[in-house]
């Protein structure tokens, strides 16, 4: 039983020291092939809409450490069992280990604009993993006896221990070498913008200082939320990417980011959405955006008398996001923004040029890393989302959050505020907010500033606490006139609906 367990170890540890390995090749080439990553994103791309909604809903922002942690257990499962066949026969481990890297190997080649050179991760894991389980097997067979009887087990123990202390600490080495190299590579890199011809005018003082708790008016890009499909961020070298429009247009034409840097800018005040918010949510931040307008960039390809229904964006890797041509080109401020809070995009949330469309979620506007618009229809291509069954048509839906007190938190009783933000990107704004204690009345909270209808609003209501459990709810309301409804609808397939409602103690 004891060796059965140790051959096992064998075979983890090997495929340890080969996922290093490959994590630190793939960090050298391309951070994306590294083999437990490349097989995550294909999972990612496989899980069928109803599991990835149930992930993100259990796990969070966490969902892809659990995808990457349960990948890693999954091949760590079959990697023990490599152990316990090289213990057989080291050929039939080796042979397990070469099959398990084979997938990744695969993986890599079938992502859209793969080269060649993307296997090689999955090559050096497979060169290391074997030669870890050589080693260790090697030193594990027990030497014929030199002097007595024991001093070839004893051999045998010194060897393994050595081989699998400097294996370990190879593995530990090698991975975060890769990881740091990742980083460090990926790190955000910062390209002078030239002013904005159309400025935004500066943004009005936030309930920030008066109401402590609540979200900050404008959202630091260090804390703005994240949510795409990857799970490293793409290597995008700014002296050679180029935004291509094409399809059903008049000419195509591409243009460089010094292109785009030459045109005039426009800045906008606009709160971006994730459709997977869940009412109360965090997936939602603020921010200033800088870059072309959208229809400048269009009429230089020119679309009157398209045919197209639809802007196809491409980003580097070929992922896609589909967006209405008709609402990206009603006169709001759509853009392809280089720009955030100021400085160049960072690379988690783009750069160098993604896609802004105030008043639509970010899945059918906000196309990060993008390279390609293509003009085209429903009827013809279908984006990443649609094929996964999300609506196309998907303005944000009017909704409010409680920042303070948190849910569940323990107050103390006396004079206090409730308070935190409300949107309704591109519908008028918000023009009320009321809050519900205890299922009574709702009472009008107040408003902070407005930056305009495309940003969200705090807003807060001074309430005397009195000893007992409260549940706190809140609603907001439209520059329409449109009340935020309590009917309750999931993220899929357009946007939750809902009212959010806390429970808080006072003690
Ligand atoms: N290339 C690319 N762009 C993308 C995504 C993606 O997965 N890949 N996710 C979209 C989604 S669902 C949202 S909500 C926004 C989020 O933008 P942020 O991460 O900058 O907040 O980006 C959008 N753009
Ligand atoms: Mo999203």
């Amino acid at each position: 039983m004891r060796t059965r367990l140790l051959h096992a170890g064998f075979g983890v540890l090997s495929t340890l020291v080969g996922v290093a390995a490959g994590h630190l090749v793939a960090a050298a080439l391309e951070p994306a092939s590294s083999p437990v990553l490349v097989v995550g994103s294909t999972v990612i791309d496989l899980t069928p809409t109803p599991m990835k909604e149930w992930a993100i809903r259990q796990f969070g922002t966490h969902d892809k450490t659990v995808l990457v942690g349960s990948v890693l257990a999954g091949v760590l499962l079959l990697a023990a069992v490599a152990g316990l066949l090289a213990q057989r026969r080291f050929a039939y481990g080796a042979a397990l280990l070469v099959v398990l890297t084979a997938i990744p190997a695969v993986a890599a080649l079938s992502r859209p604009g793969a080269e060649a050179t993307d296997v090689l991760p999955s090559v050096a894991a497979a060169l290391a993993g074997v030669a870890s389980l050589a080693w260790l097997e090697r030193a594990a067979r027990p030497t014929p006896a030199r002097g007595d009887g024991d001093g070839g087990a004893d051999n045998g123990r010194r060897g393994v221990l050595v081989a699998g202390g400097v294996l370990a600490v190879g593995a530990v080495a090698m991975g975060g070498a890769g990881r740091w190299l990742t980083s460090y590579r990926t790190r955000s890199v910062v390209v002078d913008l030239p002013a904005a011809a159309d400025p935004a005018p500066a943004l009005p003082a936030g309930l920030d200082q008066r109401v402590p708790g609540i979200s900050p008016f404008r959202t630091p890009v260090s804390d703005f939320y994240r949510v795409d499909t990857r799970l490293t961020l793409p290597l995008v070298d700014p002296d050679n990417w180029t935004l291509t429009i094409d399809g059903d247009v008049e000419r195509e034409v591409t243009f460089t980011l010094d292109d785009l840097l030459a045109m005039p800018l426009i800045e906008r005040d606009i709160t971006l959405t994730c459709v997977s918010n869940e009412v109360g949510g965090k997936y939602i931040g603020s921010t200033r955006w800088r870059g072309v307008r959208l229809t400048d960039l269009l009429d230089r390809a020119g679309i009157d008398g398209t045919g197209a229904d639809q802007i196809l964006s491409t980003d580097v890797d070929g992922m896609t996001i589909s967006t209405p041509l008709d609402v990206a080109t009603d006169g709001r401020d759509a853009m392809i923004a280089v720009g955030m809070d100021g400085r160049s995009l960072p690379r988690e949330h783009g750069f160098p040029a993604r896609m802004v469309v105030p008043g639509l979620y970010g899945f059918v506007s906000a196309c990060k890393w993008i390279t390609r618009m293509t003009l085209t229809t429903y009827a013809e291509q279908d984006a990443y989302w649609t094929q996964r069954d999300w609506a196309t048509d998907a303005p944000i839906k009017i909704s409010s959050r409680i920042d303070t007190p948190k849910p569940l938190a323990t107050v103390d009783p006396g004079r206090t505020v409730i308070g935190g933000v409300a949107w309704a990107q591109h519908q008028g704004g918000i023009t009320k907010v009321e809050v519900r204690v205890d299922g009574g009345p709702w009472q009008p909270a107040r408003l902070g500033p407005t930056a305009g209808n495309d940003y969200w609003r705090q807003w807060y209501l001074p309430w005397t606490a009195e000893k007992g459990q409260h549940t706190l709810a809140v609603r907001a309301t439209d520059g329409d006139g449109d009340v935020q409804t309590a009917a309750r609808a999931t993220p899929f397939p357009s946007g939750s609906t809902g009212i959010q409602e806390i429970v808080v103690t006072v003690s």
